[in-house]
């Protein structure tokens, strides 16, 4: 369902149209912010333009004359500005707050950040205040579940207490925000050692900390680890927030996070008849502003280095050397052991999990799952929109 065509908003509102049709000047209170008139043409909020029922676009640019102007803007009392448009004399209107909400002039920030969004990277000193809701809590109350994946979001990151006394109670969790992202692994994938293992994870030996699946495009974006039983000598969790160690390159090393961030590491799995997965994208995955968006790695998984120049490699490999260095550093390390009927879910695309190795190969028994990041974000967009804000 779409918004709402009359909500007020704070504050005095209002509109003015300037450089000869071409913008609108909207203000509200003394701030103000500029729309081309091709922008508002293109966002009409009316029955014509949008669907009331799904929010879908009817118009295609095709639709808009090249040359549109704002011929009047008036902004009435439900505050929906009724803009009319030449050469065609197309009525639209908008509703002030949706545009204020969609506003684009902003100046220039002087320093770009580093990451989008609301992110807080962490180090080994999270253990103590590693974010944690219980099944129930998240089941029953929604602005449980909110903070949960809202801490998700935030720090790649959280822990479930809890989980109901069943079989793939995993899958449950997926089931509060989102859908299972189904892999050759299966649906699920029961993490314990097994004979003649298709992956190294299905062992008892040590797993340096790492994301899940590199080889695949697009990664999975959520992996999910509850625990049935955990009772060996060693079999720990550990944490590191890739992130964080983007963010300590980007700053002791530039060099490095540039080599890291510009050459393309190919990763395959090829563990069983049937599959030969291969995907190549650099570890420290950047947009055109060079905001980070994603981190990959898994030392399992890296296939001969082949797309790095010459005259780089050898400057590389001490790249990822360091990268490796802050993976395995006890300071940017959390570890906990996880507990028979606990849960803990990692970004995928930022946060590496491992595990030490333990000895009794009966005593542990992981099962795991993979979900998308999306459905995470519209669950929280939805529960946010719940709660008024
Ligand atoms: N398992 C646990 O990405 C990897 O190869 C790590 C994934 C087998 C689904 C292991
Ligand atoms: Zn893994």
């Amino acid at each position: 369902m779409i918004e709402s065509t009359s909500v007020q908003i704070n504050g005095r509102p209002a509109v003015t149209v300037t450089d000869s049709g071409n913008v609108l000047e909207a203000t509200l209170d003394n701030l103000s912010s500029r729309f081309h008139a091709v922008w508002l043409r293109d966002n009409g909020q009316d029955c014509r333009s949008v669907d009331q029922t799904n929010g879908q676009k009817f118009t295609a640019l095709k639709d808009i004359p090249p040359d549109c102007l704002i011929e009047s803007a008036v902004l009435n009392e439900s505050q929906n500005i009724e803009l009319v448009f030449g050469p065609d004399n197309w009525h639209t209107s908008i509703p002030f707050k949706w545009l204020w909400e969609h506003r684009y002039d902003a100046p220039e920030s002087p320093e770009q950040p580093l990451f989008s969004g609301e992110i807080e990277t962490w180090d080994s000193g999270f253990a103590d205040t590693l974010p944690e809701t219980s099944f129930r809590d998240a089941s029953e109350d929604p602005d449980a579940l909110h903070d949960w994946l809202q801490a998700i979001a935030r720090y790649g990151t959280a822990k479930m207490t809890g989980l109901p006394k069943k079989n793939l109670a995993v899958l449950d969790v997926i089931r509060l925000f989102g859908y299972v992202r189904e892999t050759n692994y299966g649906r699920y994938f029961e993490i314990r050692s097994k004979p003649n293992p298709v992956n190294l994870a299905y062992t008892t030996k040590g797993l340096q900390p790492h994301t899940d699946n590199p080889y695949r495009d697009p990664v999975p974006g959520l992996q999910f680890f509850s625990c049935i039983k955990n009772a060996s000598d060693g079999g720990e969790s550990i944490l590191v927030d890739g992130f964080r160690i983007a963010e300590r390159l980007h700053c002791e090393a530039p060099d490095a996070f540039s080599r890291l961030s510009r050459y393309k590491v190919r990763f395959r799995y090829a563990g069983s008849h049937d599959t030969d997965l291969q995907a190549s994208r650099p570890v420290i995955q950047t947009d055109v502003d060079g905001t980070v968006t994603g981190i990959s790695f898994n030392n399992r998984s890296i296939s001969a280095l082949t797309d790095i120049p010459f005259d780089e490699m050898g400057g590389y490999y001490n790249d990822i050397r360091r990268f490796e260095e802050y993976v395995n550093s006890q300071a940017l390390q959390v570890k906990f052991r996880l507990e028979p009927g606990e849960l803990f879910v990692t970004d995928n695309t930022r946060v590496l999990h491992g595990r030490a190795g333990y000895s009794n190969s009966a005593s542990r028994w992981m099962q795991g799952a993979y979900a998308d990041k999306d459905a995470l974000y519209s669950m929280i967009r939805i529960l946010n929109n719940q709660r008024g804000n």
